[in-house]
Protein backbone atom coordinates (compact mmCIF):
# COMPACT_ATOMS: atom_id res chain seq x y z
CA UNK A 1 0.00 0.00 0.00
CA UNK A 2 1.04 3.73 -0.43
CA UNK A 3 2.05 5.89 2.18
CA UNK A 4 -0.30 8.38 3.63
CA UNK A 5 -0.50 11.95 2.54
CA UNK A 6 -2.17 14.38 4.41
CA UNK A 7 -2.61 17.91 4.19
CA UNK A 8 -1.66 20.34 7.86
CA UNK A 9 -3.15 23.08 8.06
CA UNK A 10 -0.98 25.01 10.72
CA UNK A 11 -1.92 28.61 11.68
CA UNK A 12 0.53 30.73 13.84
CA UNK A 13 0.10 34.12 14.87
CA UNK A 14 2.92 35.62 12.60
CA UNK A 15 2.41 32.92 9.35
CA UNK A 16 0.36 30.65 8.16
CA UNK A 17 1.31 27.55 6.37
CA UNK A 18 -0.38 24.32 4.84
CA UNK A 19 2.20 21.16 4.85
CA UNK A 20 1.62 17.59 3.44
CA UNK A 21 2.88 15.17 5.24
CA UNK A 22 3.70 11.71 4.00
CA UNK A 23 3.57 9.06 6.41
CA UNK A 24 4.60 5.05 6.24
CA UNK A 25 6.70 3.05 7.84
CA UNK A 26 9.93 4.75 8.87
CA UNK A 27 8.86 7.64 6.73
CA UNK A 28 7.76 10.58 7.44
CA UNK A 29 8.04 13.39 5.60
CA UNK A 30 6.92 17.24 5.47
CA UNK A 31 6.85 19.34 2.48
CA UNK A 32 5.32 23.04 2.39
CA UNK A 33 2.92 23.58 -0.37
CA UNK A 34 1.50 27.24 0.79
CA UNK A 35 2.67 29.67 3.08
CA UNK A 36 1.46 33.30 4.20
CA UNK A 37 1.95 36.22 6.24
CA UNK A 38 -0.53 36.46 9.57
CA UNK A 39 -0.80 39.23 11.72
CA UNK A 40 -3.58 40.74 13.68
CA UNK A 41 -5.14 43.83 11.62
CA UNK A 42 -7.50 46.82 12.99
CA UNK A 43 -11.09 47.27 12.35
CA UNK A 44 -13.27 49.90 13.72
CA UNK A 45 -10.64 50.09 16.28
CA UNK A 46 -9.91 46.35 17.23
CA UNK A 47 -7.39 44.02 16.75
CA UNK A 48 -8.92 41.15 14.73
CA UNK A 49 -7.87 38.04 12.52
CA UNK A 50 -9.32 38.26 9.18
CA UNK A 51 -10.55 34.85 9.15
CA UNK A 52 -12.10 35.30 5.52
CA UNK A 53 -8.61 35.91 4.37
CA UNK A 54 -7.41 32.71 6.83
CA UNK A 55 -10.14 30.67 5.30
CA UNK A 56 -9.51 31.66 1.28
CA UNK A 57 -5.55 30.67 2.33
CA UNK A 58 -6.40 27.51 3.67
CA UNK A 59 -8.36 26.45 0.58
CA UNK A 60 -5.29 27.74 -1.70
CA UNK A 61 -3.13 25.69 0.70
CA UNK A 62 -5.50 22.93 0.02
CA UNK A 63 -5.52 23.21 -4.01
CA UNK A 64 -2.00 23.26 -4.00
CA UNK A 65 -2.01 19.99 -1.78
CA UNK A 66 -4.51 18.22 -3.70
CA UNK A 67 -2.10 19.24 -7.29
CA UNK A 68 0.37 17.31 -6.03
CA UNK A 69 -1.03 13.77 -5.31
CA UNK A 70 -4.14 12.18 -3.09
CA UNK A 71 -4.75 13.54 0.00
CA UNK A 72 -6.13 11.07 2.52
CA UNK A 73 -7.36 14.33 5.59
CA UNK A 74 -6.92 17.11 6.28
CA UNK A 75 -6.41 18.78 10.17
CA UNK A 76 -6.22 22.38 11.19
CA UNK A 77 -4.35 23.38 14.27
CA UNK A 78 -3.91 27.45 15.37
CA UNK A 79 -2.94 29.80 17.96
CA UNK A 80 -5.11 29.03 21.08
CA UNK A 81 -7.61 30.79 22.78
CA UNK A 82 -9.31 33.16 20.13
CA UNK A 83 -12.77 32.58 18.96
CA UNK A 84 -15.79 32.98 16.31
CA UNK A 85 -19.14 33.31 17.77
CA UNK A 86 -22.43 32.12 15.50
CA UNK A 87 -25.76 33.55 15.42
CA UNK A 88 -28.98 30.68 14.99
CA UNK A 89 -28.24 30.54 10.92
CA UNK A 90 -24.58 30.02 11.42
CA UNK A 91 -22.86 34.02 10.47
CA UNK A 92 -20.75 35.11 12.37
CA UNK A 93 -21.70 37.67 14.91
CA UNK A 94 -19.03 40.38 14.75
CA UNK A 95 -15.56 39.94 14.33
CA UNK A 96 -13.16 37.29 15.53
CA UNK A 97 -11.00 39.53 17.89
CA UNK A 98 -7.26 39.27 18.70
CA UNK A 99 -5.92 38.28 21.89
CA UNK A 100 -3.96 41.40 21.87
CA UNK A 101 -7.04 43.93 21.41
CA UNK A 102 -7.61 45.90 24.99
CA UNK A 103 -10.48 44.87 25.41
CA UNK A 104 -9.59 42.47 28.31
CA UNK A 105 -7.49 45.41 29.76
CA UNK A 106 -8.99 45.28 33.58
CA UNK A 107 -11.56 42.22 33.22
CA UNK A 108 -9.55 39.18 34.63
CA UNK A 109 -9.44 41.89 37.91
CA UNK A 110 -13.46 42.04 37.47
CA UNK A 111 -13.71 38.53 37.22
CA UNK A 112 -11.83 37.12 39.86
CA UNK A 113 -14.14 39.00 42.95
CA UNK A 114 -16.96 36.84 41.14
CA UNK A 115 -14.72 33.92 41.26
CA UNK A 116 -11.78 33.96 43.28
CA UNK A 117 -8.23 33.13 41.82
CA UNK A 118 -8.34 29.79 43.64
CA UNK A 119 -11.71 28.30 42.62
CA UNK A 120 -10.71 29.39 38.75
CA UNK A 121 -7.36 27.15 39.23
CA UNK A 122 -9.03 24.51 40.91
CA UNK A 123 -11.25 23.81 38.00
CA UNK A 124 -9.53 25.01 34.94
CA UNK A 125 -5.93 24.21 36.17
CA UNK A 126 -4.64 27.37 33.57
CA UNK A 127 -2.48 30.35 33.67
CA UNK A 128 -4.03 33.72 34.10
CA UNK A 129 -3.06 35.42 30.61
CA UNK A 130 -5.64 38.67 30.57
CA UNK A 131 -6.50 37.81 27.11
CA UNK A 132 -8.04 33.70 28.19
CA UNK A 133 -11.31 32.81 26.37
CA UNK A 134 -13.35 33.33 29.39
CA UNK A 135 -12.16 37.26 29.88
CA UNK A 136 -12.66 37.88 26.29
CA UNK A 137 -16.10 36.58 26.24
CA UNK A 138 -16.92 38.34 29.80
CA UNK A 139 -15.45 41.61 28.14
CA UNK A 140 -18.21 41.71 25.53
CA UNK A 141 -21.32 40.76 26.71
CA UNK A 142 -23.52 42.86 24.70
CA UNK A 143 -22.48 39.72 21.52
CA UNK A 144 -23.29 37.28 23.63
CA UNK A 145 -27.27 37.40 23.47
CA UNK A 146 -27.35 36.80 19.78
CA UNK A 147 -24.84 33.63 19.94
CA UNK A 148 -25.49 30.72 19.48
CA UNK A 149 -22.16 29.00 19.44
CA UNK A 150 -18.40 29.67 20.15
CA UNK A 151 -16.26 28.10 17.96
CA UNK A 152 -12.75 28.58 18.25
CA UNK A 153 -10.32 29.68 15.38
CA UNK A 154 -8.94 26.20 14.25
CA UNK A 155 -13.11 24.70 14.68
CA UNK A 156 -14.29 27.53 13.09
CA UNK A 157 -12.31 26.97 9.99
CA UNK A 158 -13.45 23.44 10.11
CA UNK A 159 -16.89 24.59 10.49
CA UNK A 160 -16.61 26.57 7.24
CA UNK A 161 -14.94 23.34 5.66
CA UNK A 162 -17.10 20.70 6.54
CA UNK A 163 -20.24 22.27 8.18
CA UNK A 164 -19.86 20.37 11.27
CA UNK A 165 -19.83 22.13 14.66
CA UNK A 166 -17.55 21.18 17.60
CA UNK A 167 -14.60 21.99 20.22
CA UNK A 168 -11.54 19.72 19.81
CA UNK A 169 -10.47 19.33 23.44
CA UNK A 170 -6.95 20.48 23.82
CA UNK A 171 -7.80 23.47 22.62
CA UNK A 172 -11.08 23.76 24.54
CA UNK A 173 -8.55 23.55 27.38
CA UNK A 174 -7.15 26.97 27.03
CA UNK A 175 -10.40 28.49 27.31
CA UNK A 176 -10.17 28.57 31.03
CA UNK A 177 -14.45 27.60 30.61
CA UNK A 178 -13.22 23.79 30.56
CA UNK A 179 -12.04 21.38 33.67
CA UNK A 180 -9.04 19.73 33.69
CA UNK A 181 -9.70 16.87 35.93
CA UNK A 182 -13.51 16.75 35.30
CA UNK A 183 -12.72 16.47 30.63
CA UNK A 184 -16.26 18.64 30.11
CA UNK A 185 -17.20 22.27 29.81
CA UNK A 186 -16.97 23.79 33.07
CA UNK A 187 -20.93 25.12 32.86
CA UNK A 188 -21.05 25.74 36.11
CA UNK A 189 -18.07 28.35 36.02
CA UNK A 190 -19.38 29.69 32.77
CA UNK A 191 -23.00 30.49 34.16
CA UNK A 192 -21.38 32.02 37.05
CA UNK A 193 -19.30 34.82 35.05
CA UNK A 194 -22.53 35.14 32.44
CA UNK A 195 -21.37 33.50 29.42
CA UNK A 196 -24.66 31.18 28.30
CA UNK A 197 -23.42 27.26 28.40
CA UNK A 198 -25.73 26.77 25.18
CA UNK A 199 -22.59 28.40 23.22
CA UNK A 200 -20.00 25.58 24.05
CA UNK A 201 -20.02 23.22 21.77
CA UNK A 202 -19.84 19.34 21.96
CA UNK A 203 -16.35 18.71 22.53
CA UNK A 204 -14.49 16.39 20.42
CA UNK A 205 -11.20 14.14 20.92
CA UNK A 206 -7.82 14.35 18.61
CA UNK A 207 -7.93 11.72 16.66
CA UNK A 208 -11.49 11.68 15.45
CA UNK A 209 -13.17 12.72 12.24
CA UNK A 210 -15.02 15.68 12.24
CA UNK A 211 -16.85 15.07 8.86
CA UNK A 212 -16.32 15.40 4.94
CA UNK A 213 -15.58 18.14 2.79
CA UNK A 214 -18.52 20.00 2.18
CA UNK A 215 -19.17 19.46 -2.27
CA UNK A 216 -18.77 22.93 -2.43
CA UNK A 217 -15.33 22.87 -0.95
CA UNK A 218 -14.28 19.98 -2.62
CA UNK A 219 -15.18 21.19 -5.76
CA UNK A 220 -13.12 24.53 -5.03
CA UNK A 221 -9.88 22.70 -4.16
CA UNK A 222 -9.66 19.53 -6.06
CA UNK A 223 -10.44 17.00 -3.63
CA UNK A 224 -12.87 14.30 -4.14
CA UNK A 225 -16.19 14.94 -1.50
CA UNK A 226 -15.41 12.05 1.00
CA UNK A 227 -12.22 13.43 1.86
CA UNK A 228 -12.25 13.41 5.66
CA UNK A 229 -11.20 16.38 7.50
CA UNK A 230 -10.02 15.30 10.86
CA UNK A 231 -9.45 16.84 14.52
CA UNK A 232 -5.78 16.81 15.17
CA UNK A 233 -4.67 18.30 18.49
CA UNK A 234 -6.39 21.95 17.21
CA UNK A 235 -4.37 24.30 19.15
CA UNK A 236 -0.84 24.35 18.37
CA UNK A 237 0.59 24.26 21.27
CA UNK A 238 -0.77 20.60 21.22
CA UNK A 239 0.32 19.38 18.11
CA UNK A 240 3.76 20.91 18.61
CA UNK A 241 4.34 18.99 21.98
CA UNK A 242 3.26 15.50 19.89
CA UNK A 243 6.24 16.47 17.55
CA UNK A 244 8.98 16.83 20.23
CA UNK A 245 11.83 14.06 20.17
CA UNK A 246 11.47 13.16 23.23
CA UNK A 247 13.15 10.00 24.14
CA UNK A 248 12.22 10.31 28.14
CA UNK A 249 9.60 12.91 28.34
CA UNK A 250 10.50 12.19 32.04
CA UNK A 251 13.98 13.78 32.31
CA UNK A 252 13.39 16.66 29.49
CA UNK A 253 11.58 20.04 28.96
CA UNK A 254 10.35 21.45 25.84
CA UNK A 255 10.01 24.65 24.98
CA UNK A 256 7.57 25.70 21.62
CA UNK A 257 9.21 28.83 20.91
CA UNK A 258 7.38 30.36 18.27
CA UNK A 259 5.97 34.37 18.31
CA UNK A 260 5.19 32.96 22.08
CA UNK A 261 7.16 30.51 23.85
CA UNK A 262 5.87 27.31 25.87
CA UNK A 263 7.68 26.43 28.39
CA UNK A 264 7.25 22.91 30.38
CA UNK A 265 7.12 19.28 30.43
CA UNK A 266 4.15 16.90 29.95
CA UNK A 267 2.85 15.10 32.51
CA UNK A 268 -0.27 12.55 32.36
CA UNK A 269 -1.79 14.29 35.44
CA UNK A 270 -2.61 17.84 36.21
CA UNK A 271 -0.68 19.75 39.08
CA UNK A 272 -3.42 22.19 40.96
CA UNK A 273 -1.02 22.35 43.83
CA UNK A 274 -1.02 25.89 45.33
CA UNK A 275 2.39 26.03 44.43
CA UNK A 276 2.11 25.58 40.87
CA UNK A 277 -0.84 28.11 41.17
CA UNK A 278 1.16 30.87 42.84
CA UNK A 279 3.87 30.33 40.01
CA UNK A 280 0.93 30.75 37.17
CA UNK A 281 1.44 27.41 35.30
CA UNK A 282 -0.98 26.35 33.02
CA UNK A 283 -2.46 22.63 32.96
CA UNK A 284 -3.65 22.03 29.48
CA UNK A 285 -4.93 19.47 27.79
CA UNK A 286 -3.06 17.49 25.38
CA UNK A 287 -3.56 14.51 22.84
CA UNK A 288 -4.01 11.16 24.66
CA UNK A 289 -4.68 12.63 27.51
CA UNK A 290 -1.67 14.46 28.29
CA UNK A 291 -0.96 17.59 30.36
CA UNK A 292 0.72 20.20 29.24
CA UNK A 293 2.47 21.77 32.47
CA UNK A 294 3.62 24.72 30.85
CA UNK A 295 4.12 28.39 31.08
CA UNK A 296 3.40 30.84 28.25
CA UNK A 297 6.20 33.16 28.37
CA UNK A 298 6.69 35.98 26.32
CA UNK A 299 7.98 35.14 22.75
CA UNK A 300 10.08 35.88 19.22
CA UNK A 301 7.30 38.47 19.31
CA UNK A 302 8.98 41.13 20.89
CA UNK A 303 11.73 40.84 18.07
CA UNK A 304 9.67 40.95 15.20
CA UNK A 305 7.66 43.57 17.04
CA UNK A 306 11.11 45.14 17.19
CA UNK A 307 11.90 44.73 13.45
CA UNK A 308 8.37 45.87 12.00
CA UNK A 309 8.81 49.10 13.78
CA UNK A 310 12.03 49.70 12.41
CA UNK A 311 10.91 48.52 8.78
CA UNK A 312 7.80 51.09 9.10
CA UNK A 313 10.42 53.74 9.64
CA UNK A 314 12.07 52.62 6.12
CA UNK A 315 15.28 51.07 8.03
CA UNK A 316 16.23 47.75 5.93
CA UNK A 317 16.59 44.90 8.57
CA UNK A 318 17.31 41.27 7.81
CA UNK A 319 17.00 38.79 10.28
CA UNK A 320 19.85 36.75 9.72
CA UNK A 321 22.28 39.65 9.40
CA UNK A 322 20.66 41.38 13.26
CA UNK A 323 21.66 38.08 14.87
CA UNK A 324 24.68 37.78 13.65
CA UNK A 325 25.61 41.25 15.26
CA UNK A 326 23.54 40.52 17.94
CA UNK A 327 26.10 37.21 18.56
CA UNK A 328 28.89 39.98 18.64
CA UNK A 329 27.41 42.09 21.50
CA UNK A 330 28.68 40.99 24.99
CA UNK A 331 26.15 39.04 26.88
CA UNK A 332 23.45 40.17 29.57
CA UNK A 333 24.83 43.92 29.38
CA UNK A 334 20.91 44.73 30.15
CA UNK A 335 17.88 42.16 30.53
CA UNK A 336 14.43 42.92 30.82
CA UNK A 337 11.51 40.62 32.01
CA UNK A 338 9.58 39.95 28.91
CA UNK A 339 6.70 39.08 30.86
CA UNK A 340 5.48 42.57 31.63
CA UNK A 341 2.21 43.37 30.42
CA UNK A 342 3.35 46.40 28.31
CA UNK A 343 5.23 43.88 25.86
CA UNK A 344 1.77 42.44 24.90
CA UNK A 345 0.49 44.63 22.97
CA UNK A 346 1.93 45.96 19.04
CA UNK A 347 3.88 48.72 19.22
CA UNK A 348 7.81 50.38 19.24
CA UNK A 349 9.31 47.35 21.43
CA UNK A 350 12.69 49.34 21.25
CA UNK A 351 10.82 52.24 23.49
CA UNK A 352 9.46 49.79 25.78
CA UNK A 353 13.00 47.96 26.26
CA UNK A 354 14.63 51.68 26.67
CA UNK A 355 12.17 52.73 29.38
CA UNK A 356 12.92 49.29 31.35
CA UNK A 357 16.47 49.61 31.41
CA UNK A 358 16.32 53.24 31.92
CA UNK A 359 13.99 51.81 35.03
CA UNK A 360 16.32 49.41 36.42
CA UNK A 361 19.50 51.17 36.40
CA UNK A 362 20.77 49.12 33.05
CA UNK A 363 22.40 49.94 30.11
CA UNK A 364 19.89 51.51 27.35
CA UNK A 365 20.41 49.43 24.10
CA UNK A 366 22.14 51.76 21.77
CA UNK A 367 21.60 50.14 18.74
CA UNK A 368 19.50 47.31 16.83
CA UNK A 369 21.73 44.48 17.63
CA UNK A 370 21.96 45.36 20.77
CA UNK A 371 18.08 45.79 21.84
CA UNK A 372 17.83 42.35 19.62
CA UNK A 373 20.66 41.05 21.96
CA UNK A 374 18.62 42.31 25.05
CA UNK A 375 15.41 40.53 24.00
CA UNK A 376 17.06 36.94 23.18
CA UNK A 377 18.86 37.46 26.72
CA UNK A 378 16.08 37.95 28.55
CA UNK A 379 14.39 35.33 26.53
CA UNK A 380 16.99 32.65 27.64
CA UNK A 381 16.86 34.26 31.28
CA UNK A 382 12.75 33.43 31.21
CA UNK A 383 13.68 29.93 29.87
CA UNK A 384 16.10 29.56 32.81
CA UNK A 385 13.38 30.81 35.64
CA UNK A 386 10.49 28.58 33.86
CA UNK A 387 12.19 25.18 33.05
CA UNK A 388 13.57 25.58 36.65
CA UNK A 389 10.13 26.15 37.93
CA UNK A 390 8.62 23.41 36.04
CA UNK A 391 11.15 21.26 36.91
CA UNK A 392 10.41 21.67 41.00
CA UNK A 393 6.92 21.50 40.61
CA UNK A 394 6.26 18.75 38.65
CA UNK A 395 9.43 16.54 39.61
CA UNK A 396 10.55 16.24 36.64
CA UNK A 397 14.42 15.92 36.50
CA UNK A 398 15.19 18.11 33.26
CA UNK A 399 18.54 16.55 31.46
CA UNK A 400 17.95 18.11 28.44
CA UNK A 401 15.66 20.81 26.67
CA UNK A 402 14.11 20.23 23.08
CA UNK A 403 13.41 23.64 21.33
CA UNK A 404 10.96 23.60 18.84
CA UNK A 405 9.40 26.23 16.51
CA UNK A 406 10.68 28.96 14.38
CA UNK A 407 12.86 29.69 17.30
CA UNK A 408 14.64 26.44 16.80
CA UNK A 409 16.46 27.91 13.50
CA UNK A 410 17.87 30.89 15.88
CA UNK A 411 21.03 29.18 16.86
CA UNK A 412 21.99 32.66 19.61
CA UNK A 413 18.77 31.79 21.43
CA UNK A 414 19.47 28.19 21.25
CA UNK A 415 23.08 28.60 23.04
CA UNK A 416 21.93 31.31 25.21
CA UNK A 417 19.06 28.90 26.39
CA UNK A 418 21.62 26.06 27.30
CA UNK A 419 24.06 28.52 28.78
CA UNK A 420 20.98 29.41 30.95
CA UNK A 421 19.37 26.33 31.89
CA UNK A 422 23.04 24.12 32.66
CA UNK A 423 21.70 21.58 30.02
CA UNK A 424 21.77 20.89 26.58
CA UNK A 425 18.91 22.20 24.20
CA UNK A 426 18.20 19.84 21.02
CA UNK A 427 16.95 22.32 18.67
CA UNK A 428 14.67 21.11 15.90
CA UNK A 429 12.03 20.47 14.31
CA UNK A 430 10.79 24.24 13.40
CA UNK A 431 7.81 22.66 12.13
CA UNK A 432 7.34 20.35 15.09
CA UNK A 433 3.53 22.05 15.23
CA UNK A 434 2.80 20.79 11.15
CA UNK A 435 4.75 17.23 12.08
CA UNK A 436 2.26 16.95 15.54
CA UNK A 437 -0.89 17.50 13.03
CA UNK A 438 0.24 14.96 10.61
CA UNK A 439 1.08 12.37 13.09
CA UNK A 440 -2.38 12.46 14.70
CA UNK A 441 -4.00 12.28 11.35
CA UNK A 442 -1.92 9.66 10.12
CA UNK A 443 -2.73 7.25 13.63
CA UNK A 444 -6.71 8.04 12.91
CA UNK A 445 -6.51 6.94 9.08
CA UNK A 446 -4.58 4.02 10.16
CA UNK A 447 -0.98 4.29 10.06
CA UNK A 448 1.09 2.15 13.00
CA UNK A 449 1.70 4.48 15.25
CA UNK A 450 0.19 3.22 18.30
CA UNK A 451 1.37 5.98 20.92
CA UNK A 452 2.85 9.06 21.09
CA UNK A 453 6.33 7.67 21.93
CA UNK A 454 5.98 5.80 18.33
CA UNK A 455 5.38 9.21 17.08
CA UNK A 456 8.29 10.76 18.79
CA UNK A 457 10.31 8.18 17.98
CA UNK A 458 9.65 8.23 13.85
CA UNK A 459 10.05 12.17 14.53
CA UNK A 460 13.81 11.37 16.00
CA UNK A 461 14.17 9.02 13.19
CA UNK A 462 13.63 11.04 10.34
CA UNK A 463 14.40 14.53 11.59
CA UNK A 464 17.95 15.54 12.50
CA UNK A 465 18.24 17.71 15.47
CA UNK A 466 21.09 20.30 16.37
CA UNK A 467 22.63 20.16 20.00
CA UNK A 468 23.54 23.17 22.18
CA UNK A 469 26.04 22.46 25.36
CA UNK A 470 26.06 24.74 28.17
CA UNK A 471 28.81 27.04 28.06
CA UNK A 472 30.00 29.92 30.22
CA UNK A 473 28.25 32.95 28.95
CA UNK A 474 27.72 35.27 31.96
CA UNK A 475 26.29 35.35 35.31
CA UNK A 476 22.40 34.65 35.05
CA UNK A 477 21.90 35.02 38.65
CA UNK A 478 22.83 37.94 38.43
CA UNK A 479 20.69 39.13 35.77
CA UNK A 480 17.68 37.65 37.77
CA UNK A 481 18.19 39.82 40.06
CA UNK A 482 18.20 42.26 37.83
CA UNK A 483 14.38 41.40 36.45
CA UNK A 484 12.78 40.16 39.29
CA UNK A 485 14.94 42.02 42.43
P1 LIG B 1 4.27 31.20 15.01
O1 LIG B 1 3.86 29.79 14.71
O2 LIG B 1 3.90 31.64 16.39
O3 LIG B 1 3.81 32.17 13.97
P2 LIG B 1 6.96 30.29 14.34
O4 LIG B 1 7.14 29.02 15.07
O5 LIG B 1 6.74 30.24 12.87
O6 LIG B 1 5.87 31.23 15.02
O7 LIG B 1 8.25 31.15 14.63
C1 LIG B 1 8.43 32.43 14.08
C2 LIG B 1 9.73 33.01 14.59
O8 LIG B 1 10.82 32.16 14.24
C3 LIG B 1 10.07 34.34 13.94
O9 LIG B 1 9.52 35.41 14.69
C4 LIG B 1 11.59 34.36 13.97
O10 LIG B 1 12.07 35.06 15.11
C5 LIG B 1 11.99 32.91 14.08
N1 LIG B 1 12.66 32.48 12.85
C6 LIG B 1 12.08 32.06 11.71
N2 LIG B 1 13.02 31.79 10.77
C7 LIG B 1 14.22 32.05 11.33
C8 LIG B 1 15.58 31.98 10.88
N3 LIG B 1 15.88 31.57 9.64
N4 LIG B 1 16.55 32.30 11.76
C9 LIG B 1 16.25 32.70 13.00
N5 LIG B 1 15.00 32.81 13.47
C10 LIG B 1 13.99 32.47 12.65
C1 LIG C 1 0.94 29.74 20.53
C2 LIG C 1 -0.33 29.86 21.33
C3 LIG C 1 -0.08 29.65 22.80
C4 LIG C 1 -1.19 30.45 23.40
C5 LIG C 1 -1.17 31.67 22.51
C6 LIG C 1 -2.39 32.52 22.49
O1 LIG C 1 0.72 29.97 19.17
O2 LIG C 1 -1.31 28.96 20.89
O3 LIG C 1 -0.06 28.31 23.21
O4 LIG C 1 -1.05 30.71 24.75
O5 LIG C 1 -0.85 31.17 21.22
Amino acid sequence: TRPLRVAAVDLGASSGRVMVGTVGPDLLDLEEVHRFRNGAVEVDGALTWDVRALHAEVLAGLRAAAAGGPVDGVGIDSWAVDYGLLDTTGELVGPVVAYRDSRTDGVRERVVEVVPEEELYATTGLQQLPFNTLYQLVSAPDLLGGAETMLLVPDLLAYWLTGQVGAERTNASTTQLYDVRGRDWATGLAEKVGVPARILPPLRDPGTTIGSLLPDVSAAVGLPAGTPVVAVGSHDTASAVVGVPFTHRSRAAYISSGTWSLVGVELDEPVLSDAAREADFTNEGGVDRTIRFLRNVSGLWVLSEAIRTWESRGEDVGLADLLAEAAAVPALRSVVDLEAPEFLPPGDMEARIAAACAASGQPVPGTRAEVARCVLDSLALAYRRVVRRAAALSGVGVEVVHVVGGGARNELLCALTASACGVPVLAGPVEAAALGNVLVQARALGADLPDLAAMRALVRATHELVRHEPAEVGDWDAAERAVRG
